[in-house]
């Protein structure tokens, strides 16, 4: 095809690759792609930060599994992106990031917003680019596309100098677009993990982000009902086999209330499925020392990491989960199986029972202010429609919720993961809305993660994107605040707190909807009227400052802050 320019080139090849969404924040290096996406089947979310834009895009390569794609201007448009990439980068989500740049013959003249990106966001990525031609600028596209799904996902960016996207290419170009293709298991070693099964009485299955990526729900739930082998799910994974399924005992994560502790410290096979072994599983001590571990990744560098792994295994989780069932059907395996782990599915009930009875009373408190728990359990009851979305930000506010939260199936919930960063949720909330405009969509939040894109409110309301958001406001930085009380015995003055911000008038003040809730009693009529009135609604909860999450306390005792 003949391009009239490299912007010309850069928005057919997106168009090539089924962009539909591009989040971007204005600047006149991207006037070239823009110009020719204008009018097309892309739609533009412009974003009131570069950051947020750059959270929206990463929501939605999580939720679609596809790459997310923002686009940001050069110099300080690009600084602004970096958080959500490196957060990104951590958490492996498809992105790809395109960036303006000034023109490859004005480097170094001392030009407007000049300075060399691709050094600054190069071990943030998966891959840094440069297109240095107007020609090869479809090429390019494709190479960052393929580059972000193939193996492991994750970010990749693009930069386009504007003298190229301004530049008429030389010749014709075509528009290719390379599938990436999935690893394939090793048939033997699937073997070989049958026969470990068969070998062990509690074994206890772990899918991560790599079950959901290669969506591998499906043939899990079969190998689980075949076997009666227990599954817990992590990161991404969460909701692939559902939290409902009698064989799934939910989230794998040690201070979730139910059988993941118990589970870790009786296991005596550890199968790990796409997931690392991270600070989440304390680097793979929660799991018994003397439990034979097993670990399938489909980036072998991972495997290994923090603990010695006795059988490992490269593979996309669902082409591993499709023979594990094609050899347990053909070889009748699944009756002997079921029958040998029926015991210790008993006893991880028991212990499911029990961790759940444990944290009752926080879940149903009566008191008031209103303990955060009783925020997430209301908020969690509430969202009971398999296809609502939750989205979390904020340090106690998050587990409190990743405590309280049963998961109907993958890909409806949105937390910022290993990286830790506040300050994405409401643009991931923008996301879902925007992607899913007929589920319902809740943001639960600290008080002052509200802050940080706080902004992006008024993109929600100014594009009738609607959805609630509830505030465990504890009047402070409740997460840090918790930690120094309980590593120093008293929280540092002048850091943590924040008073009483009344954020649900600000809503009101943008045109949303806002509720003040004091009691446990009010929680539920006001999520009725929030979800009730079709826009932006915030209820800004009263919640008890003194209540320490488990996740406060973790953070207090671990290595980094001794
Ligand atoms: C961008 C960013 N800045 C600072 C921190 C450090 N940090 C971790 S938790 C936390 C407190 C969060 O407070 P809030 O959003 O009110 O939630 P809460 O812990 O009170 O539930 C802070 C400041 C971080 N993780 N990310």
């Amino acid at each position: 095809m003949k391009f009239s320019n490299g912007g010309e080139a850069a928005a057919q090849a997106l168009l090539a690759h089924g962009v539909d969404t591009v989040f971007t924040l204005c600047g006149g290096h991207l006037n070239p792609i823009y110009l020719h996406l204008e009018n097309t089947d892309v739609r533009f979310f412009d974003t009131r930060h570069e950051q947020a834009a750059v959270w929206m895009a990463d929501a939605y390569g999580r939720l679609m599994r596809r790459p997310g794609v923002a686009m940001v201007t050069a110099g300080p448009g690009f600084t602004n992106a970096l958080t959500p990439i490196a957060s990104a980068s951590m958490a492996g989500t498809p992105l790809v990031l395109i960036s303006g740049c000034v023109g490859i013959n004005m480097i170094e003249k001392l030009d407007l917003q000049d300075m060399r990106q691709a050094p600054v966001i190069e071990p943030m990525v998966k891959k840094a680019l440069i297109c240095h031609s107007a020609e090869r600028v479809p090429e390019f596209i494709d190479l960052a596309f393929r580059e972000a799904v193939s193996g492991r996902p994750g970010p990749v960016y693009l930069e386009l100098p504007v003298d190229i996207l301004g530049a008429e290419p030389s010749r014709e170009v075509e528009l290719p677009v390379t599938r990436a293709e999935s690893g394939v298991v090793d048939r033997g070693k699937a073997h070989e993990l049958l026969t470990w099964l068969a070998e062990a009485e509690k074994p206890m299955l772990i899918a991560g982000s790599g079950a959901w990526y290669s969506d591998a729900g499906e043939e899990l739930t079969r190998f689980i009902e075949a076997t009666g082998v227990p599954i817990f799910t992590a990161a991404n994974g969460r909701g692939v086999v559902p939290d409902t399924h009698p064989l799934c005992f939910e989230g794998s994560l040690a201070i979730r209330p139910g059988s993941g502790m118990h589970a870790g410290m009786n296991t005596d096979l550890v199968v790990v499925l796409g997931n690392r072994l991270n600070l989440f599983c304390l680097f793979g001590d929660t799991y018994n020392p003397q439990a034979r571990m097993v670990q399938v990744d489909i980036k072998p560098e991972e495997i290994g990491r923090n603990r010695k792994i006795d059988l490992p295994i490269m593979s996309d989780i669902r082409a591993l989960a499709a023979e594990l069932n094609e050899v347990v059907e053909r070889e009748g395996l699944g009756a002997g199986l079921r029958e040998r782990f029926a015991p210790w599915t008993d006893e991880l009930r028991r212990a499911h029972a029990e961790g759940k009875a444990n944290a009752e009373a926080n879940w149903r408190s009566e008191a008031v202010p209103v303990h955060p728990m009783r925020i997430a359990y209301d908020v969690n009851e509430y969202m009971n429609r398999d296809d609502d979305i939750v989205v979390t930000d904020g340090g106690d506010a998050t587990t409190w919720i990743g405590m309280s939260r049963t998961m109907p199936c993958a890909g409806h919930y949105l937390d910022y993961g290993l990286f830790g960063s506040l300050g994405g949720g409401i643009p991931y909330a923008n996301t879902a809305k925007f992607l899913f405009p007929d589920k319902r969509v809740l943001l639960f939040t600290g008080d002052g993660s509200m802050g940080f894109n706080f902004m992006e409110l008024e993109r929600a309301v100014t594009k009738g994107i609607s959805f609630v958001i509830v505030i465990a406001n504890d009047l402070g930085w409740g997460m840090i605040r918790h930690s120094q009380e309980v590593r120093l015995g008293r929280a540092i003055e002048g850091v943590t707190e924040l008073g009483r911000i009344d954020y649900h008038r600000f809503v009101e003040s943008m045109g949303g909807v806002g509720f003040l809730v004091e009691k446990p009693e009010e929680i539920r009529p006001a999520l009725d009227e929030a979800f009730a009135s079709g826009k932006v609604a915030c209820i800004n909860v009263m919640s008890d400052p003194t209540a320490v999450s488990p996740g406060s306390i973790a953070l207090a005792n671990v290595g980094a802050y001794k």
